[in-house]
């Protein structure tokens, strides 16, 4: 299959039939015969891969190491295991190695790469990066601190930490690095640009490195099976990377990266993106390192998240008893839209509030004109009656949306009364950004053959384009918080209401 633009998310990055060239692989089959080595494998046991495959592996190799490889076959008690060994030699007195040792559709797959004997104290060093991260107060900081470890840890110039949206788009919502090389923080990239493979694969094999993305891959021997099958290599180390993003990478001036995944929930929260501008090879045990930091940072950051909203929606709470008590001693303060706009936003961001009872209207805050709020209402009017709307593409409520999307893209509205009628609503402006871009000092002479698409830039570019009309989708937790605001505002309604009937007897 040719992998172009249009068809990336089908491209099969997990059969490339290729490694990086900093190691070497053998394929075993249960057995322990080889089935399948990397073409490079000569470098490493002094034979030629037409002289091995087909061979019992024990002819290659001291029984003393077949013996620690069995041993740690036991240790692969789930499908996705990858068993590490750091600091071993092959034969005495030669170099040292470090290998990974996985299971791929039944066959035992070894990679090797050059490693040292000295082992660090990894235990500790995790434990210092923890302490460090616990003593950030916010999750700004937080994600800002994770980034600096693992800067500090693995060296790259630039370390960032990417958030996916729930569509899959990303945000770049902290970043390390060195000096004088700009920043992409802030900026926000389409789904497509780690498309939807990528991010099924990255749950599963937490941490892939691109030593060198100018390169030569090193093929598989042979490239396909009896069957006609390549080997799946979605958990293997040294994995060769998919072409369109190597093109990516050099079209950034970007030689070398590095992203370890951030799983929350079991879900793909995001990545430590890591960028370098030279070849960098950090050690199998490094990159343990920071793999388990990352997995150490997103149960911290599981449970932060469950804090946080949990303090949102108690503060929320706090408002929502406020909003009753203050309009308890003061009915006058429901029709003041800027008070109402005021606590209503300080429990659910917004850049705007609009009011409309018994039909008349009011605003604060940034809104759409009172023509086009009228269109909005009526159009709340036919849906699902009764309950929090909201969205966060006004233009699929009503038509000629476009012309204010600017300023109002996302509604939320509180129905506050029995039926249908009266509303308070929240309006989020349009999400798009406006960038400067910095001189861009890496900038390529010449893009590849997928020309300049394949850039930061015009990949905001593309980013921008798909949130035409949207704004910042509220969340499930403020959808939440809503209801309880619309239950207080109903009750301050009725209320008002018998008052009212009560002097006119
Ligand atoms: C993979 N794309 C990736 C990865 C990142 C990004 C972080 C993980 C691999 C790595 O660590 O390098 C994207 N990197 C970014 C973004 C920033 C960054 C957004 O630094 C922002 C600062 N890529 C595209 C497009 C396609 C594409 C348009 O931009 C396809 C049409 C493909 N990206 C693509 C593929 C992979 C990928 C196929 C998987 C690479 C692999 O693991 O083999």
């Amino acid at each position: 299959m040719t992998v172009d633009l249009t068809n990336c998310d089908r491209e099969p990055i997990h059969l490339l039939g290729a490694i990086q060239p900093v190691g070497f692989l053998i394929a075993l089959s249960t057995d322990w015969v080889i089935s399948r080595v990397s073409a490079n494998i000569a470098e490493l046991l002094g034979a030629e891969p037409e002289a091995m495959v087909g061979q019992p592996f024990a002819e290659f190799i001291s029984p003393s190491l077949i013996h620690d490889l069995r041993n740690r076959m036991a240790y692969l008690v789930s499908p996705d295991s990858v068993e590490r060994m750091f600091g071993v030699q092959l034969a005495e007195g030669g170099r040292y190695y470090d290998v990974a040792l996985h299971l791929s559709e039944g066959q035992i797959i070894l990679e090797f790469e050059p490693g040292s004997q000295t082992s660090g104290d990894t235990t500790g060093m995790v434990r210092a990066m923890m302490a460090r991260l616990d003593t950030r107060p916010d999750l700004a900081s937080f994600y800002r601190e994770g980034a600096r470890q693992v800067r500090a840890l693995l060296g790259y110039d630039r370390v960032m930490v990417y958030k996916f949206a729930p569509d899959g788009a990303g945000e770049v919502v902290a970043e390390a690095c060195k000096a004088g090389i700009g920043s992409f923080k802030g900026l926000h990239y389409p789904a497509s640009d780690i498309p939807r493979q990528a991010r099924e694969l990255y749950k599963r094999n937490l941490l892939r490195v691109i030593h060198d993305v100018e390169a030569v891959p090193i093929a598989i021997v042979p490239q396909r099976d009896a069957m006609g099958r390549s080997l799946d290599l979605s958990l293997s180390v040294l994995r060769s990377v998919s072409p369109i993003h190597l093109e990516y990478l050099k079209n950034m001036g970007v030689r070398a990266s590095l992203s370890i995944s951030i799983v929350v929930d079991g879900e793909l929260w995001g990545l430590f993106a890591c960028h370098h501008y030279s070849p960098i090879s950090p050690t199998f045990e490094r990159r343990s390192v920071s793999d388990l930091f990352a997995q150490m940072f997103s149960l911290r950051l599981e449970s932060r998240e469950r804090r946080e909203m949990a303090e949102y929606e108690r503060r929320a709470r706090d408002i929502s008893d406020q909003l009753l008590s203050a309009v308890a001693s003061d009915e006058t303060l429901l029709k003041d839209p800027d008070w109402l706009a005021d606590i209503l936003m300080s429990a659910i961001p917004a850049d705007g509030v609009g009011v409309w009872i018994n039909g008349n209207y009011a605003f604060s805050g940034t809104t759409p004109p009172s023509e086009d709020f009228r269109a909005i209402v009526r159009a709340l009017n036919a849906t699902a009656a009764g309950k929090v709307f909201t969205t966060d593409n006004i233009g699929s409520l009503v038509k000629g949306a476009e012309s204010f999307a600017k300023e109002a893209s996302g509604l939320l509205a509180i129905p506050i009364s029995r039926s249908p009628r009266d509303y308070v609503v929240l309006f989020r402006s349009e999400m798009r950004q406006s960038v400067r871009w910095a001189g861009d000092p890496h900038k390529p002479v010449e893009y590849g053959p997928n020309g300049p698409r394949l850039t930061p830039r015009e990949s905001f570019a593309e980013w921008n384009e798909q949130v035409e009309g949207r704004s910042r989708p509220f969340l499930q937790p403020e959808l939440r918080v809503a209801e309880t605001l619309r239950a207080t505002l109903i009750e301050v309604v009725l209320r008002l209401a018998d008052e009212a009937a009560a002097q006119r007897q």
